[in-house]
């Protein structure tokens, strides 16, 4: 059944209440516990997280951001005429810049109907919704507030083809198994005739992945480094953060980036909420994220193993990053 668009209308849900926070408690506890610690990237953005991301994608050593816009402004004509889109769904959409070229492609093929942006970041998500409603003439504008792995069934119906812009390379952040499981329930996302966009970063020269993730403003460091004030607003913990260092490196193996916070000397850490203390020693790591690399026959084989079928594989002339359309098989 298709949902009826109300033009011009703006409304945001919130499925994340402050007992649910971004399930920061429970990765905490779990994550914070374990030989190797480790905590999901979700918890990078609160509000300074968003903002600290939104100037790595401006930094010159992060080349995603860019060569990913690069790919949309060459292609989105294309995207638009193949998929007929008329809403969008995006997925862990931030402040969205990028997007605006498929909303620019779709309201000059005049099919512009709705945008449903979705993120854990409250901040990021009203704020799109606002300036875009006031930018897109008739636009209707549906935020989620909410974790996409844990409430895609809180979206509204299709109101007609629908585009699921899934950008940044954030795809990346899911290891392997995961990634699989995750892509094959977006089929219910999609709907009949719907198409996933899917951006991914791809493998290339180490010494150009590791500068992304270390670079010399320190803008990355910060950004890895608020994790620990998270923690330490969110669950009262007193984690001493300038006794920590940012690491970056690419796992040439696994062909992904991990970031780390390195302990520079022995901590013991507590946290009020949990009513727990916990021990790091000097030099022991937590890994905050890791984000893969692709080889375009791996990002056949997931999509694939996922139900999908690819469409049309976009990529820039030095292939660092590549957008690919796919839909159900
Ligand atoms: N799509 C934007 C932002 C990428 S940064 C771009 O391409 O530049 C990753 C975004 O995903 C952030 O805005 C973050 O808040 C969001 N995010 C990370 N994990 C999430 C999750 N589990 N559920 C919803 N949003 C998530
Ligand atoms: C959103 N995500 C895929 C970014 C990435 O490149 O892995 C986040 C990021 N981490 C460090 N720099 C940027």
């Amino acid at each position: 059944m298709m949902e009826p668009i109300l033009e011009g209308a703006v409304e945001v849900h919130s499925y994340l209440g402050p007992g649910d926070e971004r399930t920061l408690a429970d990765d905490v506890l779990d994550g914070l516990t374990r030989p190797l610690k480790e905590l999901p990237p979700k918890h990078l953005y609160d509000a300074r997280g968003s903002q600290l991301f939104d100037a790595i994608c401006e930094l010159p050593e992060y080349y995603p951001t860019r060569t990913e816009r690069l790919i949309l402004e060459t292609h989105a004509d294309d995207i638009v005429a193949r998929t007929g889109a008329v809403e969008l769904v995006e997925l862990g959409s931030g402040s969205a810049t990028k997007t605006r070229v498929l909303l620019d492609a779709m309201a000059a093929a005049g099919t512009l109907g709705r945008y449903v942006p979705v993120d854990v970041s409250a901040t990021t998500v009203h704020s799109v919704a606002e300036l875009f409603c006031d930018e897109y003439r008739g636009l209707s504008v549906y935020g989620v507030v909410g974790d996409f792995e844990r409430h895609l069934a809180h979206l509204p119906p299709p109101a007609g083809p629908r585009l699921v812009p899934f950008l940044g390379g954030t795809i990346g952040n899911f290891p392997p198994g995961s990634r699989r499981r995750f892509l094959r329930g977006l089929g219910k996302v999609l709907g009949s005739g719907g198409h996933l966009l899917l951006g991914t970063d791809l493998v290339k020269d180490p010494r150009v992945i590791e500068a992304a993730y270390n670079d010399s403003a320190g803008v990355t460091a910060q950004f890895n480094l608020n994790l620990l004030h998270v923690i330490n607003r969110e669950l009262g913990a007193n984690f001493d953060v300038d006794a920590f260092e940012h690491v970056a490196f690419f796992d040439r193996q696994r062909e992904w980036i991990e970031m780390r916070l390195l302990a520079t000397e022995p901590q013991r850490v507590r946290l009020e909420a949990l009513d727990l203390e916990v021990e790091f020693a000097a030099r022991e790591e937590l890994r905050t994220e890791i984000s893969a690399k692709f080889t375009i026959e791996r990002l056949r084989g997931d999509l694939a193993a996922a139900g999908l079928d690819l469409v049309e594989l976009y990529t820039d002339p030095d292939e660092l990053f590549a957008v690919s359309l796919a839909r159900c098989a």
